[in-house]
């Protein structure tokens, strides 16, 4: 109550005054976390700090939203204040809609396991959107506000002030109307020769152009990948795969018909490694564990089993979705019937030939008829960036139980956390919460 009081007891000016600065530096540390938490290529280094930092921003992002509902009472006066200042109504008007947007998709995907994946790829797109747009903004917010250029705008001041005044001389009576008219005439001259561009203005414009050609072919890409819901970025991918993966794969029929009618979506590259290069001179798979029958393969050998075509989404928990991908590869149920597994196993515990990144199922999940080790996708091989020449597919859980460079399956009587488990993520993976 007390500090409710104190805070309506300090003059419209200070309330506001506070709310702008930590505004400025909450959205400072919301920017930093979150374009961290945007990094694919740092998921290793960071391991369960990224759940941390996750939450952080969260706590910061609510904190943003306090911000938003307390200024929200005072918008009215401060509107009212700022009638004369149409860039200062048009910078308010667009801080506001950024905040209320991020504040918006935020929450969508905080609570995304309550929500169908449809909206959490939206909320993403708009809370990169706003990202893109509102961080050059708040750049050229600050530096355009800066003491520095505050100090440019008064140099600017003080100079058109010292403009020397036209010469007057003491005249008589009779040539002093003709000398009023004279600098009158002089003063719209002088008017006329000043430069429409001040110092400030055109550090402000330098300001500006220079965060556009920071930003905007990284921008230009990020809305390209967007809106390309085409397979071209796979092709992109399999020009510079780093696998050699020989003979390659044959697709099929429905495979090479591409029957989901091509991915929709894309995907973002995850590693906590680097991204490991293979080659089917020394590729190997192997399932063991509490198996009757365990096994190793080749390439060669590993193409000879059967293989099934299935179409199914991909989800990660952080939002994103790509839709429709047609998969071929061996259904899981089926390596593991082949293995005959032992009554003692419980568990499907899976290797990354990055030798770092494990996940597991229950072995009920694992039978699942959909999950899949899959060699294949929209009739091509998977390229080494998506996790070929061998991944895992768990259609139904988020995708971090879809271990890339899959290697190895075994079967186990304890249950294993995976990478992601051991570092924060629930061990609950299944999209529909239903399921759990
Ligand atoms: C100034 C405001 C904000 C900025 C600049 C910002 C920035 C970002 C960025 C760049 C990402 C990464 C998105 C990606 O992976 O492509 C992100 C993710 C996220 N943001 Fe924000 N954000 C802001 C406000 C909020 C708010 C208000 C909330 C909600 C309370 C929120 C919740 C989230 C969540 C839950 C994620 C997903 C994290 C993950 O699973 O990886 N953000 N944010
Ligand atoms: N070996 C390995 N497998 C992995 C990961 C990883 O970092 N390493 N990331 C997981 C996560 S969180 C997701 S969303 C998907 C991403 O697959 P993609 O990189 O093909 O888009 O792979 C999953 N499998
Ligand atoms: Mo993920």
């Amino acid at each position: 109550m007390d500090t409710k009081r104190g805070w309506l007891k300090q003059s419209f000016g200070k309330r506001l005054n506070s709310i702008h600065s930590w505004n400025a530096w909450i959205v400072l540390l919301l920017t930093v976390t979150g374009i961290v938490l945007s990094i694919g290529a740092v998921r290793g280094e960071l391991g369960s700090l990224r759940v941390t930092l996750k939450q952080l921003h969260i706590y910061l992002g609510v904190a943003s939203i306090v911000l938003i509902a307390l200024y929200a009472p005072m918008i009215r006066k401060h509107w009212h204040q700022i009638r004369a200042r149409r860039n200062q109504r048009a910078n308010l008007v667009f801080v506001l809609a950024l905040l209320v947007g991020w504040a918006a998709s935020g929450v969508i995907l905080w609570q995304f396991r309550h929500l169908p994946p449809a909206l959490n790829n939206t909320a993403l797109f708009v809370h990169d959107l706003l990202t893109w747009v509102g961080v050059p903004y708040a750049l050229y917010h600050a530096i355009s506000r800066s003491r520095w250029l505050k100090r440019q705008q008064r140099l600017d001041q003080a100079a058109a002030k010292a403009a020397p005044p036209p010469a007057a001389k003491p005249t008589p009576a009779a040539a002093e109307d003709a000398t009023e008219k004279r600098s009158a005439a002089q003063a719209v001259i002088a008017a006329l020769k000043e430069s429409p561009i001040t110092r400030a203005s055109f550090l402000r414009l330098v300001a500006g152009v220079l965060l556009v050609i920071a930003v905007g072919p990284a921008f230009y890409r990020w809305i390209k990948g967007a809106f390309d819901t085409g397979g071209s970025t796979t092709a992109e991918y399999i020009a510079s795969d780093g696998n050699k993966m020989l003979p390659p794969p044959a697709p099929l029929p429905d495979s090479a018909a591409v029957v989901g009618g091509g991915a929709k979506g894309n995907f973002r590259i995850y590693t906590v490694t680097e991204i490991p290069a293979f080659s089917s001179d020394s590729w190997k798979f192997a399932i063991s564990g509490l198996v009757d029958q365990p096994n190793t393969w080749n390439w060669e050998e590993f193409l000879k089993m059967k293989r099934t075509v299935q179409v199914s989404d991909f989800h990660c928990v952080t939002g994103w979705s790509v839709y429709k991908c047609t998969w071929e590869g061996i259904p899981l149920k089926q390596l593991l019937a082949a293995a005959g597994v032992q009554s003692k196993a419980k568990f499907v515990k899976f290797y990354s030939g990055d030798k770092v990144y494990t996940d597991a199922l229950s072995l009920d999940q694992a039978n699942g008829d959909d999950i899949m080790v899959a060699v294949m996708m929209d009739g091509k091989p998977i390229p080494q960036k998506l996790g070929g020449p061998v991944r895992l597919i768990v259609p139904q859980m988020y995708a971090y139980k879809s271990v890339k460079w899959l290697q190895a399956i075994e079967l186990i009587e304890k249950e294993h956390m995976g990478y992601w488990e051991v570092r924060g993520y629930d061990n609950d993976a299944w999209v529909d919460a239903s399921k759990a």
